[in-house]
């Protein structure tokens, strides 16, 4: 089994993770994750804070001359606006009254549902843990996870497809040409018409101290038939794929495939039919998003996030004063319009993690060859069949 934990808050002195359960003999290199963080980091929409921060890691533990050993990978990267939160963050007990108390909670964020519960009267102590600075790890922990896939010639992309009402259409491109005009956008869309409409969304949206969602997509190349299991509901690859996806910040729907779209048609226009040619079962169609039955069948994997608009709007919006109960309306100093192109690579990583781990679930091996072995002798069984 694959893990991993995060740690960590969005001002304080750094983020960290540990990701356990990795064979020993993964190559492991801090350029990788390096190039991951900065895609992270881009994107047209980001506010002043991405300025401020040049996510690098430092890796702590697990992994020697490169490569893993078998132990549990340490990982941090420091914060650098945390030079400026000194105080307001500081680990000790304060001495006089603290900074930047927040006691408006913002709609949207989890500011007073985490006030509530774990009864915080100064909101930070939530804000700070709910912030989307977080996903910096699960980007870190995503590259390490991409490299095992890679050493099953396993790809993850992904790309925006909606930035508000602007819709891309990739359709005639190959998954090359996606990933390679995704990553010279500003905006990750494969689609340069739609793409220069996205940008004039975030910036009507800036104009309007607004912020705006979208949709991400994410696909999987070339996994193996039978990630995940029928058999019980946890085990289901979908599930927990959708629980990865909606796990990221400001994300409220997830589609797998036609995803709602399959509410719309009638069945025999839903279902992939299975052809068989060359000693091999295929597909014309995928719109089951290669997942059927919470298991893989061979086709790309297909995963789309929605986000929400974020929630710290520059803008007013009603809320209530948890100190004085009175209504206010909140405004914000520093905010990002649009996070949709970082989210795609977000997505990226969660769902990288997660196939990682059906791998290893599904392969096993305590060292790369050992795994690499068993994923052979299951591929030709597969051929076999
Ligand atoms: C975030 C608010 C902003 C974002 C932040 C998430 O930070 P700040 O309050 O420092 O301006 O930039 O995202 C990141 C720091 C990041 O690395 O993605 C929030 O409140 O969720």
């Amino acid at each position: 089994m694959l893990r991993y934990l995060t740690a960590g808050e969005s001002h304080g002195p750094a983020i960290s993770a540990i990701l356990e359960g990795l064979p020993a003999g993964l190559p492991v290199a801090a350029e990788d994750i390096d190039r991951d963080l900065k895609r992270r980091q881009g994107g047209y929409g980001r506010g002043r804070r991405m300025q401020i921060e040049t996510d690098t890691i430092e890796i702590r533990g697990g992994v020697r001359h490169g490569r893993t050993m078998g132990g549990p990978v340490s990982l941090v990267v420091q914060n650098r606006d945390w030079q400026n939160w000194t105080d307001v963050m500081a680990i000790e007990e304060a001495d006089g009254p603290v900074r930047r108390r927040v006691t408006r909670p913002r709609p949207g964020h989890a500011d007073l549902a985490g006030g509530l519960k774990y009864d915080r009267r100064d909101l930070r102590d939530i804000l700070e843990r709910a912030s989307a600075r977080e996903t910096t790890m699960r980007v870190a922990v995503g590259a390490i996870a991409r490299s095992l896939l890679g050493a099953f010639g396993i790809r993850v992309l992904s790309h925006v497809v909606r930035i508000g009402q602007v819709d891309a259409d990739v359709s005639g491109l190959s998954n090359d040409e996606i990933i390679e005009r995704a990553e010279a956008s500003p905006v990750r869309c494969a689609d340069e018409d739609a793409a220069q409409k996205m940008i004039a969304e975030i910036d009507r949206a800036k104009s309007l101290k607004d912020t705006i969602g979208g949709v991400f997509e994410v696909k999987v190349l070339n996994a193996p038939p039978g990630l995940g299991s029928h058999v019980q509901w946890d085990r289901k690859l979908d599930g927990r794929l959708a629980q990865a996806v909606m796990s990221i910040q400001a994300v409220k729907g997830v589609e797998i495939g036609l995803g709602f779209g399959v509410t719309r048609v009638l069945g025999s226009e839903v279902h992939d039919e299975i052809f068989y040619e060359d000693g091999r079962f295929y597909r014309e169609t995928n719109r089951a998003g290669g997942v059927e039955g919470g298991m893989t069948e061979g086709e790309e994997i297909v995963v789309r996030g929605a986000l929400k608009p974020i929630a710290t709007l520059m803008r007013t919006i009603m809320s209530v004063d948890i100190e004085t109960k009175e209504a206010f309306d909140s405004a914000k100093e520093r905010s990002d319009v649009c996070t949709v192109p970082a989210a795609g690579v977000i997505g990226e990583a969660v769902v990288a993690f997660v196939v990682a781990d059906a791998m290893q679930e599904k392969f096993g091996g305590d060292s790369l060859e050992e795994m690499q072995r068993n994923y052979q002798g299951y591929m030709d069984q597969v051929a076999r069949y």
